[in-house]
């Protein structure tokens, strides 16, 4: 049985990840930890003071009005907290266990701030179709920089929903899963320090956040290093193909 520094047992995650389609790996980070890159995150947007808001149109329907949405993608370009947390084998060594490979690849990393209120809520998705590979073993781990519970518009999974593979989407479209009711989706309230790690095809999305607090994530989109994108997509990413852990098999760089 190997233990995991936050204390969990690398084996049940992966058996719980391969069953589930995800794994919520409580205190990962400590309390102090998560508020340190809480407040990271925010000093960052406003230094950034961007202006652009990622909410998704599909995501109109799931509100009574006007949602908002602050993000960054590859926050550690702007802050090397965030490249540390990348290597940090309380990550990698989970992500490598649930995919059960050795090898720890970055895709990309997305930095979010649902404002208090009306923070934008994600239709129901697989991230699959935004950057498909051949075997599937891609996954994302959302870190909580503060407490996400239910009203904070936490992030929702239909568990096992990954076992029926890639679904069919609009490649026009906004890729989300309008026949799939939102309530259908299971809630997993978080803790500041708290990560839930899921594949890519685990059907996902997140509610609106209501309450009086933002709600601060940083979501880390691995792959296994041995699995090439089948399509050439979301190659933009600063810093994808990174080695987070382990070695590249194949040699091959960033594609
Ligand atoms: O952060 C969330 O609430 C969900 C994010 C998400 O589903 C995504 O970026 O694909």
């Amino acid at each position: 049985m190997t233990i995991t520094s936050s204390g969990a047992d690398l084996s049940t995650l992966a058996q719980q990840y391969t069953e589930d389609g995800f794994v919520l790996v409580k205190g990962l980070l400590s309390k102090e930890e998560a508020a340190y890159y809480r407040q990271r995150s925010h000093d960052l947007l406003a230094a950034l003071n961007r202006k652009d808001d990622p909410t998704w149109k599909s995501a109109m329907g799931l509100s009574d009005g006007a949602t908002r949405l602050q993000h960054l993608h590859d926050a550690q370009f702007y802050d090397a907290a965030f490249s540390r947390l990348l290597v940090d084998p309380r990550f990698t060594d989970v992500a490598a266990a649930v995919m059960g490979v050795e090898g720890v690849q970055l895709h990309h990393t997305k930095l979010f701030v649902k404002p208090p209120e009306n923070g934008s809520p994600f239709p129901l998705h697989q991230d699959y179709p935004f950057f498909p590979h051949k075997y599937h073993r891609v996954g994302a781990a959302i870190f909580h920089f503060d407490d996400a519970p239910e009203e904070k518009g936490c992030v929702r999974v239909i568990p096992g929903s990954h076992k029926d593979g890639p679904r069919e989407h609009d490649p026009e479209g906004s890729f989300h899963l309008p026949d799939v009711p939102f309530e259908s989706a299971t809630p997993q309230p978080a803790e500041a320090g708290d990560v839930l790690f899921f594949t890519y095809l685990t059907v996902h999305g997140s509610g609106v956040n209501v309450s009086e607090e933002a709600r601060t994530t940083w979501l880390i989109q691995y792959r296994d290093p041995g699995d090439p994108p089948t399509v050439k997509t979301h190659d933009h990413s600063l810093g994808q193909g990174m080695m987070l852990r382990g070695v590249d098999p194949t040699g091959r760089s960033a594609s």
